[in-house]
């Protein structure tokens, strides 16, 4: 899988690609990550890229002829089509279901964006799918470009150590995750909030998933009961799990 970076600044990629469970999948090329430097595909002597917005206004525009170079470029070492991806405030949410998709896929080109945005042209005449990670304002795609990759590194055969992590995994699932607890069995003097709760340590293997699954339906209600929603509309929730999310809703 072949993932083409645009951005302005490079060099905030390696250290991410190069550290943790995902280096592997990174460093073997499994999840393979080239670089491009939009200053490097302009034609102007003073390597400019962006320009004040028509119309005026704060901050400044990336401007249609480096972006069209920086692609026609990454294209043509590609060989194969790819979706080209643009990360931007005004994209849509990336969710669990967004990283799977792109995982299943060959790669994709991503245009990290930065100022205050890009010329809308070049957005209409080539970008297939805008991305964003969320309500809160970053000063660049970067972040979210390497959230992305991290996103579908992680799900890359070998990358976690147990392949039950997979399914294990919050989101999949639907729900959040349980709390989880290790050594010691108890926090000197910290009395009942410091002791491991005791079905852990009864050996009961179907009472400690019964309680994993209460907690992660308790905290889900709690915090995000849209996902509750969603799970129950999908059929992802046992008459059990109806049974005592009701014990828990009155
Ligand atoms: C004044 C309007 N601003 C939008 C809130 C303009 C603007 C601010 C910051 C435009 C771009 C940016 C830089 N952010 C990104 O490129 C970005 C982003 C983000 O800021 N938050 C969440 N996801 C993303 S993806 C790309």
């Amino acid at each position: 899988m072949r993932f083409d970076v645009i951005t302005l600044f490079p060099n905030l990629f390696a250290p991410h690609l190069s550290e943790g469970v995902t280096r592997r999948a990174f460093e073997s090329g499994q999840v393979e990550v080239r670089l491009w430097n939009l200053r490097d595909h302009t034609d102007d002597p003073h390597r400019r890229v962006d320009d004040r917005p028509y119309g005026g206004g704060p901050g400044m525009v990336l401007l249609v002829e480096p972006l069209e170079r920086a692609l026609a470029a990454v294209r043509a070492a590609r060989g194969e089509a790819a979706p080209l991806l643009h990360f931007s405030p005004t994209g849509r949410r990336i969710d669990q279901a967004l990283v799977q998709e792109v995982a299943s896929g060959g790669g994709a080109i991503l245009l990290c964006g930065r100022y205050e945005g890009i010329d809308q042209r070049f957005l209409d005449r080539h970008v297939d799918v805008e991305l964003s990670l969320g309500d809160f304002v970053l000063s660049g795609g970067e972040l979210p470009a390497l959230a992305l990759l991290d996103a579908v590194a992680r799900l890359q055969d070998g990358v976690l150590g147990d392949s039950r992590s997979h399914a294990q995994d919050s989101f999949s699932q639907g729900l959040l995750d349980c709390p989880h607890y290790s050594r010691p069995e108890a926090l000197p003097g910290a009395g009942d909030a410091g002791t491991v709760p005791a079905v852990l340590m009864s050996g009961n293997h179907g009472q400690i998933a019964r309680w994993r699954r209460e907690r992660s339906l308790a905290l889900t209600l709690r915090r995000r009961p849209e996902l509750i929603a969603a799970a129950r509309a999908a059929g992802r929730l046992s008459p059990t799990d109806e049974s005592y999310l009701a014990t828990l809703e009155q």
